[in-house]
């Protein structure tokens, strides 16, 4: 059974990673209308695996006696000048999700269940391959600068590494 305060921080996680599949779903969108199409595969993707991170969230928090709780969203930014805003925005927003995160482990800790901390530990994990991902991205792109090409190849290597089969990670 979940403590009150367990439930409210996992609520509260509900809530940051639905906000994270709108964000990218709002970016993939911007993407798609900049004719970045491999690039829009790839958020798109995104988004519907942060909506898998929730819903793995709130069936836990469900089967755990809590009650998940879907709460309103806001408005994610839609104004983007370049690509590499976009994924700057990204890691900007990865780099806050790993430090509620962490706020919810340590929280684990001192009410000490374990049960939710060893949970949590899959996010942990998460967090890790999603920050290393947006910075290698970042630094390709300042590599690739102003060349048009390199941005074609980019975003052509986008859309060949989202039509990979998708690893069902959140299960
Ligand atoms: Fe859910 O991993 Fe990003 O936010």
């Amino acid at each position: 059974m979940l403590s009150k305060k367990i439930e409210e921080a996992l609520n509260g996680q509900v809530a940051t990673e639905a906000m994270s599949s709108q964000a990218y779903l709002a970016m993939a969108s911007w993407a798609e209308n900049q004719g970045l199409s491999g690039t829009a595969a790839f958020l798109y993707r995104h988004s519907d695996e942060e909506r898998l991170h929730m819903l793995k969230l709130i069936k836990f928090i469900n089967e755990r006696g809590g009650h998940a709780v879907v709460s309103a969203l806001k408005q994610p930014g839609t104004n983007y000048k370049t690509i590499t805003d976009i994924f700057k925005a990204l890691l900007d927003h990865e780099t806050r999700v790993t430090h509620e995160i962490n706020k919810v482990v340590d929280l684990c800790l001192k009410e000490k269940d374990y049960t939710t901390h060893n949970f949590m530990q899959w996010y942990v994990g998460e967090q890790i391959e999603e920050e290393a991902l947006a910075r290698t991205l970042i630094d390709k792109l300042n590599l690739i600068g102003n060349d048009k090409g390199g941005l074609y190849l980019f975003d052509r290597d986008l859309e060949v590494m989202t039509s990979a089969p998708a690893q069902d990670k959140a299960r």
